[in-house]
């Protein structure tokens, strides 16, 4: 999947059984319209594949990399390993440890190389998305307005919110 435009954000992922999860950081990138592409990559099973991305990210304009990954979730931390382009880290619900064990794998990175790490699950995959735009949006007044909109709506939506008493 790509966008039409030449890709700022990468979104990788372990598994199409990831997609669940992930979809939540796509949906995030189309309604703040920044182009992005979005991929199955295996940390395990496409080794050669991860490298190849990873080592191209930078030069092919990626500004920032969404990985998710469940269970012993190698991807963004190896990823992070072989480029400076900033990967932003989503741990994704396992089947026996609910994505504890996924989130401790992302985040637990040593000193050196950073994985941003987010939330388990959606709301770690739409907050990563949520980052890549702030990041992009440094750079872009447009895109920073269209941000500043996105949190007021939130903060009517709060307001507007009543209790069944
Ligand atoms: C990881 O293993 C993936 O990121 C996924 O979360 C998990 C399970 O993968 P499948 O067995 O569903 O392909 O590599």
């Amino acid at each position: 999947m790509t966008d039409q435009a030449k890709p700022l954000v990468g979104v990788i992922m372990g598994s199409s059984s990831d997609w669940d999860v992930m979809q939540n950081a796509v949906a995030i990138l189309k309604q703040f319209g920044v182009p992005f592409e979005a991929q199955v990559i295996s940390a395990h099973r496409m080794p050669d594949e991860m490298y190849a991305y990873a080592k191209s990210a930078r030069a092919r304009g990626l500004r920032a990399i969404i990985a998710g990954a469940g269970g012993a979730a190698h991807l963004p931390g190896m990823v992070a390993a072989m480029t400076i382009v900033p990967v932003l880290g989503v741990p994704v619900p396992s089947k026996y440890l609910r994505g504890e064990d996924s989130l401790l794998s992302i985040v637990q990175m040593p000193k050196g190389v950073p994985v941003s790490t987010f939330a388990i699950g959606e709301a770690g995959a739409a907050n990563a998305a949520l980052t890549a735009v702030a990041m992009i949006a440094a750079t872009d007044d447009a895109l920073a307005d269209q941000l500043e909109a996105f949190r007021v709506t939130q903060t009517d939506a709060a307001k507007a919110m009543t209790l069944p008493l």
